[in-house]
């Protein structure tokens, strides 16, 4: 069917076509699901030949490929739009202004969804708690559902019939058309810069990540960060979660005279830090916001705690991925902007710090626009020597020689985590090295080199693997 005619087919069918933008995983999740209602759905994506288009519904005919159909958005009833379509394309923003409601898969989600929602986002650590609390829900028996912008489309959850909670992860993309999502329990982890480039500053993307908060029954707030907490209906129940001793009721961190470090709900000790898997203060803080929101959505503490205890982390997240030399490599691929690195650096760096040792930290690839002088504070502390991957290695060194870094930080330009490693055993083989502990945490983008974090995260585990081969080869020679 050519556009014109599909167009004037679907207008003399008159009212209630509903038009998905973009044709990736949510996309085609919401084509299934509203070609499964009845509804008469059309399709509009940028490119020529989505790799999707194959496994849409066959009633659905209209499918506008190319360009996103500017005609066909003037005929919806109501727009579905993907994630990562900005709402100034000007196709949307002519059917925003010709009052055509645009709405995106999440919003579709908590109008049918029937059972309570445990609404996760944040700049940061998102997939991370989200993963926690399904599991500590899977864990306690419950029929639990897990997506959002984790990589499962929230509306294939709706395909199990017999989900007692929903657990999803929300990116801001998603947040900023979705209205009264109406979660059990609503949080957001923390903020820092991040998709600036999308909301155009840090008000746009505080109000689009806040629209989690519309319609919550409770909500969980990070009490390091003033910008999790939300602006309106302050009357909510509220938990909080924080890295000092914390009032009754709430949850934080309580060290002994000892220096043993244990999670806290008020008084009392709940676990010590040093019996969780996932290491780094930041994963502290991740635990107690996996047990404020299952505590808010009704879960057992016994069994969260069990499940704490369970959990090894997500990859590429401050994984540990072996130890060569007496130094432990960890990855952190997964840090792709400054707040990420920062979590990185201090929830390691403390690890190492009383045992006289420094990490080596390795940064870079496409920049995203960031002020990277900001983890200066971190890497006096921590840090001794700095390497350099991917096309902003060289600004990001700029960044960072332009502010009050100590004299005692080397800094290497590397180009690739090949060379990287080259450095790596040339600075640790010599006495004074201090490095006990090597961090691949970028705060960067990787498209520039990789398919993606995980293909970077995956190269630099070859690596150390091939350090350990090294090894035994030479011991094998000598
Ligand atoms: N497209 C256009 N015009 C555009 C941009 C994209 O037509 O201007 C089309 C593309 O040609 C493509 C489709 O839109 O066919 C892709 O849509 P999408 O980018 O929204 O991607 P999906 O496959 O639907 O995946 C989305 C989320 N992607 C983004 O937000 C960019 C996935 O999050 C999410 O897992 C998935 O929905 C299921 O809910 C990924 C992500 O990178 C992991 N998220 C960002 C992040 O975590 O930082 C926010
Ligand atoms: P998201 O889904 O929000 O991207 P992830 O759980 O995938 O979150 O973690 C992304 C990055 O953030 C990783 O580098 C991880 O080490 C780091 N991180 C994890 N928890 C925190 C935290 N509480 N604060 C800051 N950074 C964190």
């Amino acid at each position: 069917m050519t556009a014109h005619n599909a167009t004037e087919t679907l207008i003399h069918k008159g009212n209630g076509l509903q038009v998905v933008v973009g044709l990736g995983q949510s996309g085609l999740s919401v084509a299934h699901y509203l070609a499964k209602q009845g509804y008469q759905v059309a399709v509009t994506d940028a490119q020529l030949a989505p790799t999707l288009a194959a496994q849409l519904p066959d009633e659905i005919e209209v499918r506008q490929f190319g360009t996103i159909d500017a005609e066909l958005l003037q005929q919806a009833a109501r727009i579905i739009i993907s994630p990562g379509i900005s709402l100034d394309t000007p196709a949307i923003a002519a059917a925003r202004h010709a009052n055509i409601p645009v709405v995106s898969d999440i919003q579709l989600f908590c109008e049918a969804c029937m059972v309570p929602i445990v609404a996760i986002t944040g700049s940061n650590a998102k997939s991370t708690v989200t993963t926690l609390v399904g599991q500590m829900a899977a864990d306690a028996g419950i029929n639990v559902g897990v997506g959002g912008n984790i990589g499962i489309p929230a509306l294939t959850l709706l395909d199990n019939t017999n989900m007692e909670l929903a657990v999803l992860e929300l990116s801001s993309f998603q947040l900023e058309t979705v209205t009264n999502l109406a979660a059990k329990v609503a949080t957001v982890l923390n903020m820092s810069p991040d998709h600036l480039d999308r909301h155009g500053d840090m008000l746009g993307y505080h109000q689009a990540k806040h629209r989690i908060f519309q319609g919550a029954k409770s909500v969980v707030i990070n009490r390091e960060d003033a910008l999790t907490r939300p602006l309106v209906a302050d009357n909510l129940p509220k938990i909080s979660t924080g890295i000092h001793a914390p009032d009754k009721g709430q949850y934080g961190l309580i060290t002994d005279v000892e220096g043993q470090t244990f999670i806290a709900r008020g008084t009392e000790r709940l676990l010590s830090a040093d019996k969780l898997l996932m290491k780094g203060r930041h994963n502290l803080l991740n635990a107690q916001a996996a047990l404020a929101l299952g505590e808010l959505a009704g879960l057992p503490l016994e069994s969260m705690l069990e499940t704490l205890q369970q959990f090894t982390g997500l990859e590429h997240r401050c994984q540990y991925v072996g130890s060569f030399a007496n130094i432990d490599y960890f990855d952190d691929s997964k840090g792709t902007n400054i707040g990420s690195t920062m979590a990185a650096i201090e929830g390691l760096g403390a690890v190492y710090a009383p045992k006289d040792g420094k990490l080596l930290l390795i940064l870079g690839g496409q920049g995203k626009g960031q002020q990277f002088g900001e983890l200066m504070p971190f890497i006096n502390q921590y840090v001794s020597q700095v390497l350099f991957i991917g096309e902003d290695g060289k600004q990001i060194e700029q960044h960072l020689r332009a502010t009050k870094l100590s004299d005692d930080v080397a800094l290497h330009q590397c180009q690739t985590l090949e060379n990287a490693f080259v450095t790596i055993q040339q600075v640790t083989a010599s006495s004074l090295s201090q490095v006990q502990a090597v961090l691949l945490s970028p705060a960067c983008a990787s498209f520039d080199q990789y398919s993606g974090y995980a293909a970077r995260g995956e190269h630099f585990s070859r690596l150390v693997a091939q350090l350990d081969t090294a090894q035994s080869d030479s011991t094998i020679i000598s």
